[in-house]
């Protein structure tokens, strides 16, 4: 056992008990090294291992204004932010340390300034408010932040309700800003010794998006995250050192956390990182930047299929879709748009990222895919047994990365007989693809028959009309409860009483008719979390 290089022992003392920790899985070759009795600290792997081996002027990083960074470059900010956080600010490894931001290059750099300096990297939404953030600071004890001058405010409210983050340093306020985390950083040295972390010692606490409850702060080892780099990406993804990687989701997120930096990064590649990645925004910087992998949400691809034409995406290699379920629907509109099969991958911020997920090769509309390399999954039955292959029951994996909540007692509820259990109902088909059905608290049990709302979701998207929608369940007397579906139609369309029966006949020609909507209502927009999930428990509450 390598020795923790954490002074501030507070992540080692808040992991769940032994007996509460899912089981791991190191049977790939490549995953065994992870196992070696040695320091480690991903910041030497994911960045500076490229400028030791004499590749530091690839390009790293790529941002508004013209930012245009090399692995050297990202490096030199980097060590520099580390500085910052140890002489100035008097950080020790095992500290944790805000990071509130917009995707941007100086975000990606204040991420590994942290983590090369030993301290724990706690990212949060740019949207969140200060109440929000004073939970996040008051559960993981965070005594540091990095932020965006133009999120500072916030934060500012933030420190009054949680007094203990004391050491803020704010990048972006300007040239003359003289307590700007910039001008802290000229007066330091451009090198850095990473501090030899243990595998085992935390460098992330990932605070879950919550479609529902109180967050929960997820801890991942030094290892997770190598071992996440080692699975999914060169099995699945098998993308190249000359791709340009691009998307939506905040780093914030586990999903743009991979898929933006640490993916692209392990293999020399690199990245575009945008502030603003709405659909709308999303096309034009594809274009703009001739990005080659694009990871972003299934609503979004939707979005941008309609769009699509009016751009030259003629640089799009692989597009992953990754936060929601992906309705067959919409697999097929980007294929038309783009020629691109999307590759799909469930991934959790508990598991740290995509575990279940299927290639161009192996892609099949309306199933997720089969377990990354490195993973195993199955699907269990109320009494905790494996269920058979086709049999709807609970999704539960296992691999290198697994769920350690920071102290909180729903650790129990998550991992079970060492098994992650995601909360999903999954089903496996005759060809070994696992099949989403819904969340597992999203069933829907009407008149006797259990329905799955995405199932209902898909087929409602096949409509012309129809530019997003939700289904839940909603009480009824006589059924229990009844499907309700909340539809946006596409501009030139009307929610009347005929489209609601033209709907109604769609559905039932498409899946088994008792699973169509009794009742459809029309929104303009529909709930959605920063990080793209629609809350269907938030539609249910309105429509009750
Ligand atoms: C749902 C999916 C069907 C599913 C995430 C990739 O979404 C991520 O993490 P979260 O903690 O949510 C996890 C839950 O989201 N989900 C995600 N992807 C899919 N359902 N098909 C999918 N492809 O309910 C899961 O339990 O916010 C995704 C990588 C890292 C992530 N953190």
């Amino acid at each position: 056992m390598v020795a923790s290089a954490h002074v501030d022992t507070f992540a080692r003392d808040r992991l769940p008990p032994p007996e509460q920790l899912p089981e791991l899985l190191f049977d790939l070759p490549e995953l065994q090294a992870l196992l070696a009795d040695a320091p480690l600290n991903c910041a030497t792997e994911l960045l500076d291992r490229w400028v030791a081996t004499g590749q530091g002027e690839r390009l790293c990083i790529q941002g508004h204004g013209g930012v245009r960074w090399s692995y050297r470059d990202l490096q030199r900010h980097a060590n520099r932010i580390a500085h910052v956080l140890v002489a100035d600010l008097g950080l020790v490894p095992g500290n944790r340390v805000l990071l509130r931001g917009a995707n941007s290059p100086m975000l990606a750099a204040a991420w590994f300034g942290v983590v090369k300096a030993g301290g724990i990297a706690v990212g949060t939404m740019p949207l969140l408010r200060a109440r929000e953030l004073a939970v996040m600071i008051d559960k993981a004890e965070v005594t540091h932040a990095l932020c965006d001058a133009r999120l500072a405010d916030e934060l500012q409210q933030a420190h009054a309700l949680a007094p203990r983050l004391a050491n803020v340093r704010c990048w972006g306020a300007g040239e003359n800003a003289a307590d700007s985390l910039e001008a802290a950083m000229a007066r330091h040295a451009d090198t850095f010794d990473n501090v030899p972390t243990a595998p085992d010692d935390t460098c992330v606490i990932a605070f879950t998006s919550g479609t529902t409850g109180v967050p929960k702060g997820t801890m991942h080892f030094h290892r997770d995250v190598i071992a996440a780099c080692r699975c999914w990406p060169p099995h699945v993804l098998r993308a190249t050192p000359d791709d340009v990687f691009i998307g939506s989701p905040p780093l914030a997120f586990t999903f743009g956390l991979g898929g933006l930096v640490l993916f692209p990064m392990s293999i020399g590649a690199s990245t575009v990182l945008i502030e603003k990645a709405t659909p709308d925004a999303l096309l034009p910087s594809i274009e703009q930047w001739r990005a080659s992998v694009c990871f972003t949400a299934p609503t979004s691809y939707r979005a941008m299929a309609a769009q699509a034409a009016q751009h030259d995406l003629s640089s799009l290699r692989k597009c992953v879709s990754a936060g929601e379920a992906l309705p067959a629907a919409t697999r097929t509109l980007w294929k038309q748009a783009t020629g691109i099969e999307l590759i799909d991958g469930i991934g959790s911020t508990e598991m740290l990222h995509i575990f279940i997920s299927a290639d161009e090769a192996h892609a099949k509309g309306g199933a997720t895919g089969l377990p990354v390399p490195g993973y195993r999954a199955t699907i269990l039955g109320d009494d905790g047994g494996e269920l058979a292959r086709g049999e709807v029951g609970r999704l539960a994996v296992k691999g290198p990365t697994g769920c350690k909540y920071l102290a909180d007692e729903r650790q129990k509820v998550y991992v079970q007989g060492g098994w992650n259990v995601t909360g999903d109902a999954y089903r496996i088909d005759d060809d070994g693809q696992f099949v989403y059905q819904a969340r597992t608290d999203d069933m829907i049990i009407s008149g006797g028959y259990n329905i799955a709302g995405p199932e209902v979701e898909a087929a409602l998207l096949l409509h012309p009309a129809v530019a997003e929608c939700a289904v839940v369940g909603k009480a009824d007397e006589a059924r229990g409860m009844i499907v309700l579906a909340a539809v946006v139609l596409k501009a030139g369309h009307d929610g009347d009483a005929a489209m609601t029966k033209a709907l109604q006949e769609f559905v039932k020609q498409t899946i088994a008719p008792y699973k169509y909507p009794r009742e459809i209502v029309y929104r303009r927009t529909l709930p959605r979390t920063e990080t793209g999930k629609l809350q269907r428990f938030r539609l249910r509450e309105e429509l009750r």
